[in-house]
């Protein structure tokens, strides 16, 4: 449980950003699971100014400089490129962050907590399912162009800031050591749900394998493409800017389509606790793939186009093995509401998962079709 922070505490740390105006209140924001977010409204002389605050999480990321370099570096190539094809009154946003009072984009307290400050992006809201195919479309639209803005950023210019962290070998020997070492109630609790993991170890080096002998390219992708990152215009609906760049890294665009399709084909929460409603939508995916495909058919190379289909049982697997595994771990990395939500979300994973399997050959079909289309 994360101890609750006062007015004075969050104004003592608003100082030290280049921000005019009083404090008047600061909330909890959106439904991330590993930082502390706020949405914190301070008062100028003529108008009410919103930020979102962050409080970074240095259990999750243990070199933030690190983290906050490739933020850096990404969201300035993200914002020439965005000039550079659209033109300076472009209708795409970026996240703009506050410097410090020493021109940094981070500041650091003296007991050693990072926190970060941005311009609230007004006129826009969040989702966290997709419920119809415009938005599932939208969705995949603004993470195919975002992986279309970083498509020449070379992976050699951003540190690894999480290490092997679609890695899902090694997230699969993590979870047998926590079989291991979990305590007797929890792997007793959660002995279906391992069992279906176990089932299904032949997933595991779909994607890596194919990175370590260079047949799939190693990318620079975001990594965290979740439906929730993606911010909607309020009016036209539209995806307009892909935001939380804290894992954009090297990686692949398999990794990112996967999370697409994990988060944006499903109507049901991720820690969904009515199974009966957890299933993929075959529209939904139809709609994700077109959109994701619409900006990217052209970049991905075969290897790559293959394997799409597999992409989101893949990352559905892994997101279920790590949630799985935190909790017999003893939720030591994910933020928990309750004591068996780890669990609950493996579960939903693994329902979605046995979904998608059952789809295999529709999905297969779509993303044929979609390339034929699109390329
Ligand atoms: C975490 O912070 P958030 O909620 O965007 C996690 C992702 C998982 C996701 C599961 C750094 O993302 O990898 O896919 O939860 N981020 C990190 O919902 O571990
Ligand atoms: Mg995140």
């Amino acid at each position: 449980m994360v101890k609750k922070l006062t007015k004075k505490e969050i104004e003592l740390v608003m100082a030290n950003f280049i921000v005019e105006g009083s404090l008047i209140c600061f909330s909890p924001l959106g439904q991330g699971h590993i930082h502390d977010t706020f949405l914190v409204e301070i008062k100028t002389d003529e108008k009410i100014k919103k930020y979102t605050l962050q409080r970074i999480n240095t259990r999750v990321f243990q070199e933030p400089e690190l983290m906050m370099a490739n933020w850096e570096k990404v969201a300035q190539h993200v914002n020439r490129k965005l000039i550079e094809l659209e033109g300076e009154k472009t209708s795409k946003k970026s996240i703009r962050p506050v410097l410090t009072q020493s021109g940094q984009s981070y500041y650091r307290t003296p007991q050693g907590e990072y926190w970060r400050l941005y311009h609230y992006v007004d006129g826009c809201h969040t989702i966290e399912t997709a419920t119809t195919p415009e938005q599932a479309f939208e969705a995949g639209r603004a993470f195919g162009f975002f992986q279309k803005l970083i498509a020449d950023l070379s992976p050699q210019e951003l540190h690894e800031t999480i290490p092997y962290f679609h890695h899902t070998p090694r997230r699969f020997e993590r979870f047998l050591l926590a079989i291991e070492q979990a305590s007797p109630e929890r792997k007793a609790r959660a002995a279906d749900t391992i069992s279906f993991a176990l089932s299904r170890q032949s997933l595991v080096s779909l994607v890596t394998d194919g990175l370590s002998s260079g047949r799939l390219p190693v990318r620079v992708s975001h990594n965290d493409t979740k439906i929730n990152n993606v911010l909607f215009d309020d009016e036209t609906g539209k995806g307009i800017c892909v935001i939380d760049l804290d894992t954009t890294m090297p990686g692949s665009p398999l990794y990112d389509f996967g999370d697409l399709v994990r988060t944006g084909t499903c109507a049901a929460a991720e820690d969904e606790t009515d199974l009966d409603a957890v299933a993929m939508d075959m529209d939904l995916f139809e709609a994700v793939a077109e959109g994701y495909l619409s900006e990217t058919a052209d970049l991905l190379v075969e290897p790559e186009r293959e394997l799409l289909f597999m992409a989101g049982p893949l990352i559905t697997f892994t997101i279920g093995l790590r949630f799985l595994t935190d909790y017999l771990e003893g939720d030591i990395y994910f933020k928990t509401k309750y004591p068996e939500h780890n669990l609950v979300r493996a579960r939903t994973q693994f329902k979605l998962l046995h979904s998608m399997e059952k789809q295999q050959r529709q999905m297969q079909t779509v993303i044929n079709c979609l390339l034929k289309i699109l390329r």
